[in-house]
């Protein structure tokens, strides 16, 4: 890990001069930013009415945008769908007309546990219209994933397939009252509504529900290093944050074919994937199905796609399967290209220029952050490597564990000064979690250590708590330990993330077993089946060392920095804590 950037050899992402971007000039758009007005580009700055169904939707299908597409849908082996504004008015105001049939109000919780399908998206706005919270679901959920996050919410509702209900442990869940099944064969349980059914039945406008700005928009569970995923939940204001960063830093205009790869499972598929592109008016591709390198340069291509928004992961998995899949398409329509995740590596930045002639920008934010914080913008080069700088209207530093602001060079908590407009509003009920975040004195703790250099340009330099980030996505060791103990064999569990080219993690247990037990490559795999039948595939373990015991502090905590030198090989440092 580097400490000076500022004395490495620097390689910078050049622009040519004249170049076309939202934000023209950083230093001149931060200087006075005032979001005050950005709230005047919003109806509720006049009505006073709030709901991001009308922002997003209603008020493009009543104007000139109404019949250009909102929504492409494209899934490989099946369906191929456009929605324009007016569409998904209709379609939203139906679905709206469904849930309050079922006896939906505002501020109900609603689970939405889909494949990424344009129900997926009719469901979540349809939510809104009746000003309840979503709660969106990753599909490769299992079932205590599932449970967990339906029990905390106490979502009374939830949209799924007939594929994914097994998954929903409905005796488990004295809260859920219904389910919505999309594409059900017709055989419907008593407490069970068929999509199709129901919606054909429904009257094709709903007003909105109108609500203030600090009524609840979404929750996305999310993880820390201790402890069962937390529910962040985000107000109706964070929409403000998700215009302006989607008009400067995605550089998104209503001429614009934008494609976000990201599922509304995952935070960057709801604050990129609906709100930011439909606040502006944006016409979206939604690419269902799995991830093929080939699939997702024909997009490129059929589509006309002008602006990509992806994630590291995607990025090296994309370079790993060759060039000769980009030369087979036209890639001409890009204008801009954005990351989000994880640190891109320059390796694969420079692979994607060549391949497109564009670099991508980071974008660095977080769940609990809702918007982008630091960006690389379009209409200014940047270092390769950087992470770039806080958005207009945010300040963000490095700081000591005291919150004293650190001079250049140096390595501490990569912090946000309160108060950006997209900042989480709770974790839902779980207050001493959310106070967690905000215990360095005056600042918002993200958990990521970084290094400001003389510019004022913030270098990511890893997670300084022990969230593990692979492929893209959070995931906490404790969960995944968790798991790990209930199988019969594991008397004790730790879990790291171990660096890996394509995943940036993966992750790895040390596991001690129960008495009787021999330690077997087949014992392994049937290990990390358990943890990927019970959680999620992602957060099963790809490799399992088997040890005598998991090094623990006397107070108990488990020492992952010791597990992360075992792994690498390196000195473990100070092992004073650790018991015998
Ligand atoms: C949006 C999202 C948040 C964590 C964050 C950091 C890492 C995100 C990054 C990045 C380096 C970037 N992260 N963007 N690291 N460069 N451009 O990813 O939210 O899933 O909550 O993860 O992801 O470690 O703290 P989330």
């Amino acid at each position: 890990m580097s400490t000076e950037p500022s004395t490495q050899a620097i390689e910078w992402e050049r622009k040519p001069n004249g170049i076309q971007a939202n934000m023209p000039a950083y230093a001149e758009a931060a200087k006075d930013f005032d979001w005050k007005t950005v709230e005047a580009e919003f109806d509720w700055s006049k009505t006073g009415k709030v709901n991001i169904v009308h922002e997003t939707i209603d008020r493009h299908a009543d104007s000139a945008r109404g019949d250009a597409v909102a929504l492409h849908y494209y899934h490989p082996e099946g369906r191929q769908e456009d929605y324009t504004f007016k569409d998904l008015k209709k379609l939203s105001s139906q679905f709206a007309a469904v849930l309050k049939n079922a006896g939906v109000s505002k501020g109900d919780r609603i689970a939405v546990f889909l494949p990424r399908m344009p129900e997926l998206y009719i469901a979540i706005l349809g939510i809104h219209r009746v000003g309840a919270i979503p709660v969106p679901l990753f599909e490769a959920f299992m079932e205590q994933a599932v449970f967990d996050r339906l029990e905390n919410s106490q979502s009374n509702v939830c949209v799924t397939t007939p594929t994914l209900k097994p998954r929903v442990p409905q005796d488990k869940l004295p809260d859920l009252k219904q389910l919505i099944l999309v594409e059900s064969n017709g055989e419907l349980a008593a407490n069970e509504i068929s999509y199709e059914e129901s919606m054909k039945a429904a009257p094709e406008w709903v007003e909105p529900e109108w609500l203030t700005v600090d009524d609840g928009l979404v929750i996305h569970y999310t993880s820390g290093s201790t402890g069962r995923s937390k529910g962040v939940l985000h107000r109706q204001y964070a929409m403000v944050g998700h215009y302006q960063t989607s008009k400067w830093s995605l550089n998104l205009s209503q001429d614009d074919i934008y494609w976000c790869t990201a599922d509304p499972g995952w935070v960057t598929g709801t604050s990129y994937g609906l709100y930011g592109p439909w606040t502006l008016g944006v016409t979206s591709l939604v690419v269902g199905g799995r991830f093929d390198s080939d699939v997702w340069f024909s997009m490129i291509e059929k589509y006309k796609v002008t602006m990509w928004y992806s994630a590291p992961t995607a990025y090296r998995m994309l370079m790993a399967a060759g060039d000769a899949i980009p030369a087979k398409y036209d890639l001409s329509s890009l204008k801009h290209i954005c990351s989000v995740g994880e640190p891109l590596n320059p390796e694969a930045l420079k692979w994607v220029k060549k391949v497109t002639g564009l670099a991508p920008h980071e974008t660095w934010w977080m769940t609990e952050t809702g918007m982008h914080i630091i960006c690389n913008y379009k209409g200014e080069d940047f270092a390769i490597g950087a992470t770039g700088k806080a958005f207009p209207g945010t300040y963000a530093s490095v700081v000591d564990d005291a919150g004293k602001e650190l001079p250049p060079g140096q390595i501490g908590n990569l912090v946000v000064k309160p108060g950006w407009p997209a900042m989480m509003q709770a974790i839902w009920r779980n207050k001493p979690k959310y106070d967690e975040y905000f215990k360095i004195p005056g600042w918002y703790a993200s958990g990521d250590s970084a290094i400001r250099d003389e510019d004022g340009v913030i270098w990511f330099q890893g997670r300084a708590d022990d969230v593990i980030k692979t492929a893209g996505e959070r995931v906490g060791p404790f969960v995944v330990e968790s798991a790990l103990v209930e199988h019969p064999a594991v008397a004790e569990a730790g879990v790291i993330g171990k660096p890996d080219a394509v995943r940036g993690h993966i992750i790895k247990a040390y596991v001690a077993l129960m008495p009787g037990y021999e330690p077997t490559d087949a014992l392994k795999q049937e290990i990390a089946k358990h943890v990927k039948t019970h959680m999620a595939a992602h957060a099963a373990p790809r490799e399992i060392d088997f040890v005598e015991k998991v090094p623990k502090t006397r107070s108990g905590k488990i020492m992952r920095r010791v597990l992360r030198a075992w792994d690498s090989g390196e000195d473990a440092g100070d092992t004073s804590t650790m018991e015998d």
